[in-house]
C-alpha cells in the first residue's frame, strides 16, 4: 500500500468509516379488538418492558395507531415479530407486529 504523500508529494488523509450493522424498528399496530391487558402482557413477555412502561407504550399505540417497541438487529427483530404474531394468533387476537429498517 502506498504512503499518503506518494505521487502528488502532498499529504492526503483517508477517513476510515466504521461499518455498523443495519438496525430494525419493531412496531406494534393498533386495532379495535385486542384487549389492552393482552398488549401490556405481550410487551412484558417479549420485550422485557416493566409494567408501567408497558401500559404507557400500549396507550401510545392505542392513541397514535402505532409505536416503536424496540430496535434490534435483523435476526432479533424478525424473531420478536414472529413470536408476537404467533402468540396473538394462538390467543385469537388480531394484534399486528411488523418491522422496518431504521
Ligand atoms: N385499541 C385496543 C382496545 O381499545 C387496544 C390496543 C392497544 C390494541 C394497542 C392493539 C394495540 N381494546
Amino acid at each position: 500500500k502506498k504512503p499518503p504523500e506518494s505521487e502528488s508529494g502532498l499529504l492526503t488523509k483517508t477517513r476510515t468509516r466504521t461499518q455498523r450493522p443495519p438496525l430494525y424498528k419493531v412496531l406494534l399496530l393498533n386495532d379495535d379488538y385486542t384487549p389492552m391487558e393482552f398488549v401490556v402482557h405481550v410487551l412484558e413477555r417479549f420485550f422485557g418492558t416493566n409494567h408501567q412502561q408497558a401500559i404507557e407504550i400500549m396507550l401510545t399505540v392505542h392513541r397514535k395507531g402505532l409505536a416503536v417497541v424496540g430496535v434490534f438487529s435483523f435476526e432479533i427483530a424478525e424473531t420478536k415479530v414472529t413470536q408476537v404474531m404467533d402468540y396473538a394468533r394462538r390467543n385469537q387476537h388480531p394484534l399486528q407486529c411488523t418491522m422496518e429498517k431504521e
